[in-house]
């Protein structure tokens, strides 16, 4: 059965009209921001800006007492140590500063595509122990754990937004490379051989974090000009918050500071 030519005309501008409408609400009202960004990609060689962001994290309250871990029971890894091993869960260096806090930008980051380092982030056991203790690592970049023991390990990250896994690694065996695919701050580390083994994990997907060392201090360099929260991560003193704003080319300073 055929329809007669008249409807079929009618039809068509009736349509054109909807599509010309619906284009219109879409395009022109402004009234819903637009629900998906696509995220521009950036090349490794790129740089993302010249901004910098450095500083300290002091500690001001009492030194805690010293800690030792014991691992007198398993000889292969007491031998590997001159006299008693110092716990390392906070370190307060000679300055008076933290060790092993993982500063990092939380928020204010343009939304764009930041490419993983080729470079992978050593985890390496020696004397049963995780070396370094903190570590800040980018979605997609490898870790490399290496074993300098003569004992076996069984590494085991506790995850909660990637995958968790529990993997064996002989002695002075081959080079493990594993990557995490979400971001995560932080991801505990133990071995199920060693109870007192521990290593953290930060996992973002950008490339602005860094971990304090001996003398405190830590820089986040290459930013884009913007208003950032940056967070200072310490596994047992916790977490603290500074806003911070940088222009193009600038350099300022954020220091955070803790107490028990
Ligand atoms: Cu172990």
């Amino acid at each position: 059965m055929m329809y007669p030519m008249a409807s079929v005309v009618k039809t068509f501008p009736a349509l054109a009209a909807g599509l010309i409408l619906l284009c219109a609400c879409g395009g022109g009202g402004g009234e819903k921001p637009e629900a998906k960004k696509e995220l521009t990609p950036l090349a490794t060689a790129e740089p993302a800006g010249d901004a910098i962001i450095t500083g300290k994290v002091a500690f001001t309250g009492d030194k805690p007492a010293a800690k030792t871990i014991s691992m007198d029971a398993v000889p292969a890894c007491a031998g590997q140590h001159k006299g008693p091993v110092p716990a390392e869960d906070t370190v307060v260096n000679p300055n008076k500063t933290l060790k092993n806090v993982f500063v990092y930008v939380k928020s204010g980051l343009p939304a764009r595509q930041w490419a993983a380092p080729k470079t992978p982030v050593p985890l390496d056991q020696k004397g049963c122990i995780y070396s370094p203790r903190v570590i800040g690592l980018m979605v997609g970049q490898d870790l490399e754990i290496s074993n300098n023991d003569p004992s076996m390990h069984n590494i085991h990250p506790l995850p909660k937004n990637n995958k968790e896994w529990n993997t064996s690694q002989a002695p002075k065996g081959e080079k493990m490379v594993r990557q995490f695919d979400k971001e995560e701050v932080m991801i505990r580390f133990k071995c199920n051989v060693h109870p007192w083994m521990v290593a953290w994990v930060g996992v973002l997907s950008h490339p602005f974090h860094a971990v304090t060392g001996d003398d405190g201090t830590f820089s986040l360099k290459g930013l884009p000009p913007g208003e950032y929260t940056l967070e200072a991560w310490h596994e047992k003193l916790g977490t603290q918050e500074i806003k911070v704003t940088v222009a193009a080319k600038e350099s300022k300073t954020a220091d955070f500071s803790y107490k028990n």
